[in-house]
């Protein structure tokens, strides 16, 4: 899509015969090399409309300013965050101020106004001239979207935090940007190994790079329950004291949750938190005998089975230890969503199952919010709001698309394409490989809104890219198996359908590669992107 028509073009066009395109500081400093704008069409997620001016530039310098709407906090706090990292790396003072008027200044604009109305509550309109650099949003979380789009125009060194020589040139014209669905996410299961708050801030920090607006935490599994539930005492504190390999787990204090949904929230990143069951509890049956059917205990558990546990589906008390840990939750998770899980129950009866989830689907709907299960809970009878997210490897599943067809909303990860733990190939040595070994190609080359037989575009919510960890043990690891996947799902969620094209893609992914390495990112160099020289 082009914005504009002939006319931009042609003016464009005069432009770029006027300017050389190669912008220089201070007109060719010697202690400052040549740095050629980062063009529109390197910005992963692809935009989805653009008319770059050729050979306009705009340079942040000594005396740029960042101006936000003067009546939104969120668009100050917005502005100075743009601010803290642009200061880290140009030394420059770069003031945060409120805007006056509604014709913005030389200098950078956040403004809550003049955008148009189609790009929504995320999208932004970003124009970029020889004076002035300006976003514009209809909700806060729309300028944020364009404020990671300005971070990539910016050169890689711009991600700095030292300061660097520059120059600091934005490439001219205009983005208007929307997302193609409303839910981006990314999962991390902090069950199988823990991870401490500061990984999952640092975390929040990538993906939010790449417009992901929802991380779902997969905090209880047979391994680890990982957050304090004061009702239930021995959740964290017994069942989260190991680990696959059984090493000493660990857990969420309820202020460290609070802390990692806040954090998550400035970043416009809902934190979706998840119990799984029936299944995946081991460590909730381990730290309270009552909660199993024969009142035994059984010891914590450190392998990698799965299907092995279930909650006791007849007893009363698992309804009143489900309604208590969901309360808990849903007071500290302002966000719509809770997750079920739901996930490979081979040890409930399918008759039982059924009647669990529809029972658990009651109490997360009391507690006010919104149900997310693994997509096994279409077996049950989903609430008209639950979502279900698709973890399958086939492109048919007739329960899932006989769900969709009554209405149920469903989330893509299927894990042959989105599963972050797959091996990239298989000299990948972290990771799994039951779903296939997903190199760029493969994470990249699907269609969410066409995938699914019978599971059309208006049925599917979004896209979450999962990283399960029995083999993930530290950041880095994270990091080497998120990236650059998660970006391609990213862009899957984000971009209209019409911008897929690899040859297109590998290149943009590419340009990141810099950027990367400047933030100290340990990214996997797959040989199916073009990677530039500096990454
Ligand atoms: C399947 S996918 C699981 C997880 C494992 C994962 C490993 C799903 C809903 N359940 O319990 O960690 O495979 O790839």
């Amino acid at each position: 899509m082009k914005i504009g028509g002939r006319r931009y073009a042609r003016v464009a066009l005069v432009l770029a015969l006027a300017t050389s395109a190669i912008w220089t500081a201070g007109g060719g400093n010697a202690a400052q090399a040549a740095v050629t704008p980062v063009p529109f069409s390197s910005v992963v997620p692809a935009v989805a409309g653009s008319a770059p001016a050729a050979g306009v530039t705009y340079g942040i310098s000594a005396t740029t300013t960042i101006y936000t709407e003067s009546t939104s906090t969120e668009a100050t706090a917005i502005g100075g965050y743009l601010a803290a990292i642009l200061r880290g790396s140009t030394g420059y003072p770069l003031p945060v101020t409120a805007a006056t008027g509604s014709t913005p200044a030389a200098g950078i604009s956040l403004l809550l106004s003049g955008a148009p109305s189609s790009v929504g509550d995320q999208g932004y309109q970003l124009d970029v001239t020889a004076t002035s650099i300006v976003v514009r949003a209809n909700q806060p979380a729309g300028l944020f979207a364009g404020v990671q789009t300005l971070r990539q125009l910016l050169p890689p060194a711009a991600e700095s935090t030292t300061v660097q020589p520059g120059p600091w040139p934005v490439a001219g014209g205009r983005i208007v940007d929307s997302p193609r669905f409303g839910y981006r996410g990314a999962m991390l299961d902090v069950a199988r190994h823990f991870f401490p708050v500061a990984t999952v801030k640092r975390y929040i920090d990538e993906i939010a790079l790449y417009k992901v607006n929802y991380l779902h935490l997969h905090l209880s599994d047979d391994q680890g329950w990982r957050i304090a539930v004061n009702s239930w005492p021995n959740l964290a504190v017994y069942g989260g004291s190991t680990a696959v390999g059984g090493g000493p787990g660990g857990y969420y204090t309820q202020d460290d949750y609070r802390q990692i949904v806040a954090y998550a929230a400035s970043r416009y990143i809902t934190i979706v938190p998840e119990i799984d069951m029936p299944g995946h509890t081991n460590a909730a049956l381990a730290s309270y005998a009552e909660l199993n059917c024969d009142g035994v205990a059984p010891p914590l558990y450190t392998g990698t089975d799965v299907g092995f546990s279930s909650l006791c589906t007849s007893k009363e008390l698992t309804y009143t230890f489900i309604d208590q840990v969901f309360g808990e939750l849903a007071a500290l998770t302002p966000g719509p969503y809770l997750h079920i899980g739901g996930d490979e129950a081979q040890s409930t009866q399918p008759a039982d199952y059924a009647a669990f989830i529809n029972r658990v689907q009651q109490i997360v709907a009391a507690h006010g919010k919104t149900v997310v299960g693994w997509h096994d809970v279409v077996n049950a009878t989903p609430l008209p709001s639950t979502v279900a997210q698709f973890w399958g490897t086939t492109t048919r599943n007739s329960a899932v698309s006989a769900a969709a067809q009554r209405g149920t909303k469903v989330l893509m990860s299927p894990a042959n394409r989105a599963y972050l733990d797959m091996k990239y190939n298989s000299r990948t040595t972290l990771g799994q490989n039951w779903a296939g070994v997903i190199d760029v190609k493969t994470a990249y080359g699907w269609d969410p809104g066409a995938y699914l037989s019978g599971v059309g575009e208006s049925s599917v919510l979004g896209v979450e890219a999962p990283l399960w960890t029995e083999t993930i043990t530290s950041l880095a690891d994270i990091e080497y198996m998120a990236f650059p996947r998660l970006p391609a799902i990213a862009e899957l969620g984000w971009s209209p359908y019409s911008t897929h094209d690899l040859t297109a893609f590998k290149t943009r992914l590419g340009a990141q590669g810099p950027r990367w390495h400047v933030m100290g990112l340990n990214y996997y160099h797959s040989t199916q992107v073009t990677w530039p020289a500096g990454s």
